[in-house]
């Protein structure tokens, strides 16, 4: 068994609704055992700004898939909930990106897969929902509330649990 963290974010479509689908296909794709969820957050849009707010949360899972065979289950889920890489721009909009946050203690550099994820650190959007769940997780040698306590989390709110 391995302990993933997987970010969760979208803007297209009815994205808390599409996160409560995909996070049951995760655990049912990855033979995995969801350990905790965060909230939902609101989050303004981060890399490319000329597009619609997105929705973010992180899950942490017992797998037993090794890294490579979850990072594949996650891309099938992705392209189940309309997720089309060949139409999308980097940094666009999109229903669902799945990302492999961290995988164990994992440090690797494929083609495929970087772990941990290499844009983390940058991210408050991930960090948000990460440091609810995890804050004491040290990855890449920060732990994760130190990490996010260097970001600016203006505009991040968090959604209430009522959908
Ligand atoms: N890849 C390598 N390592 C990993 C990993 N650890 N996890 C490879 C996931 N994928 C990994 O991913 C591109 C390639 O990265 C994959 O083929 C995989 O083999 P992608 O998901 O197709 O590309 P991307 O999502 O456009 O790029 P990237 O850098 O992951 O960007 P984001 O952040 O996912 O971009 N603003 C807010 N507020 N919230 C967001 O969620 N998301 C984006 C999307 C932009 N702005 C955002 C948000
Ligand atoms: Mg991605």
């Amino acid at each position: 068994m391995a302990r993933a963290l997987i970010a969760l974010g979208g803007n297209v479509g009815d994205v808390r609704a599409t996160f409560r689908k995909a996070i049951a296909n995760i655990c049912g794709m990855t033979q995995a055992a969801l350990l905790a969820r965060s909230s939902d957050y609101a989050t303004p849009p981060w890399g490319d700004v000329e597009q619609a707010p997105f929705v973010n949360a992180c899950v942490e899972i017992d797998t037993c898939l090794d890294a490579h065979a979850l990072l594949f289950a996650l891309q099938k889920i992705e392209s189940k909930f309309g997720r089309d890489r060949r139409k999308e721009r980097r940094w666009g909009p999109r229903t669902l990106d799945l990302d492999l946050i961290a995988y164990d203690d994992v440090s690797l550099n494929t083609a495929e897969l970087t772990l941990p994820h290499p844009r983390l650190f940058e991210r408050a959007f991930v960090l948000v929902p990460l440091a609810e769940i995890a804050p004491d997780r040290v990855i890449g040698g920060r732990s994760v509330a130190s990490a996010l306590a260097g970001l600016s989390t203006d505009g991040i709110e968090r959604l209430s649990d009522a959908i």
